[in-house]
């Protein structure tokens, strides 16, 4: 978390010092010219010309989990024209072709920055051609997008969803491995980055470990879908050990069908999941999930410094991997009254 504590701190450095470069915040700025306003995003707050906020126009994925809820929270609280932003903020529904319309629109308002966590990988490149047509910088927050073109985005800023499934597959291998496990997973959304990765970065952990996955579905990271799907899992097969759901949200979905079906979650079917929201965290404190792995949401600092810098010209890190811990029940139980989100 230190490096989180680094980024806020830079950012309200960074939010004079681009202020002070945009000649916002200067006092001797020059007065307005006669009628000349602009009205920022967040509650018509009225800025003489010239306290020039970034304009940044946001596309976010949807409201599917927790972890999306914290998300979208960390963006609206740190990009507020009292840090120097008037925010655009859509929300996609988890369709991609909300998330392409609600780009295009940034493009036609003629935005200073443009940012969006991808829903899917792939699918990006003529809508990402038109914003660097526009001369309009894209910053990736969570999720990549899969494309050869890397001039194409000016930053991703995201977790490393491939070691996030290594870590989870790492832990079931030394807690089941010689049990003869059989594992059902519960995918995040098909065609996602963390689907995608999440998947890769367990099955190359449990390689060569006794525990087999006997089925896979995605539950789109939602908690309903993933109670549909382990309720059907549960009424194919007799012999379910271990479930490894990509998302606490697709777990919490799955002990609810574990215990409709008369048996105890953490206990006669251990439950692996990531993210570490506090409705994930309250279930492994309470010994119905077994294990999980953090993908921290708060990228809201991270954003808006490298939106800043961007903004003044400066150079910015092609790839900002954020930092993510894991947890088992002792650990959850620790951290569970300072939790943020
Ligand atoms: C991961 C993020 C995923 C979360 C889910 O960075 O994209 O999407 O793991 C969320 O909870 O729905």
């Amino acid at each position: 978390m230190a490096r989180k504590m680094w980024m806020r701190g830079t950012v309200a450095a960074l939010s004079a010092t681009a202020l002070l470069a945009l000649g916002a915040c200067s006092s001797e700025q020059a007065p307005a010219a006669e009628g000349e306003e602009t009205t920022s995003d967040d509650g018509g707050e009225t800025e003489e010309a010239g306290d020039e906020l970034i304009s940044i126009g946001f596309s976010q994925v949807g409201a599917e989990s927790g972890w999306r809820a914290a998300n979208t929270k960390s963006i609206q609280d740190t990009l507020t024209a009292d840090n120097g932003f008037d925010l655009s903020f859509s929300d996609a529904q988890q369709k991609q072709e909300n998330q392409i319309q609600a780009i295009r629109s940034y493009i036609a308002q003629g935005v200073d920055v443009i940012s969006f966590s991808p829903v899917v990988e792939t699918g990006w490149g003529p809508v990402l051609e038109e914003a660097k047509a526009a001369d309009i910088p894209v910053i990736l927050t969570d999720r990549a997008v899969d494309t050869e073109d890397d001039t194409l985005y000016e930053s991703f800023i995201g977790s490393d969803f491939v070691l996030e499934g290594e870590m989870a597959g790492e832990w079931a291998v030394e807690q089941y491995d010689g049990e003869g496990y059989q594992m059902v997973e519960l995918q995040g959304t098909t065609g996602s980055a963390p689907a995608i990765d999440r998947k890769e970065g367990f099955a190359d952990a449990i390689a060569g470990s006794d525990i087999e996955v006997i089925d896979s579905q995605t539950g789109n990271f939602t908690r309903t879908e993933g109670k549909q799907v382990m309720e059907g899992f549960l009424q194919k097969y007799d012999e379910i050990d271990l479930v490894f759901a990509h998302n606490d949200d697709m777990g919490l979905g799955a002990i609810e069908a574990i215990e409709a079906a008369g048996m105890t979650p953490g206990e006669d079917i251990k439950i692996i999941t990531i993210d570490a929201v506090k409705d994930g965290m309250q279930a492994l404190a309470d010994g119905k999930i077994n294990y999980i792995v953090e993908c921290n949401p708060l990228l809201g600092p991270d954003l808006a410094e490298v939106a800043q810098k961007v903004v003044a010209g400066e150079e910015v890190e092609k790839r900002i991997v954020v930092e993510d811990k894991t947890f088992d029940q002792e650990a959850a139980v620790e951290a569970l009254p300072s939790r943020e989100y």
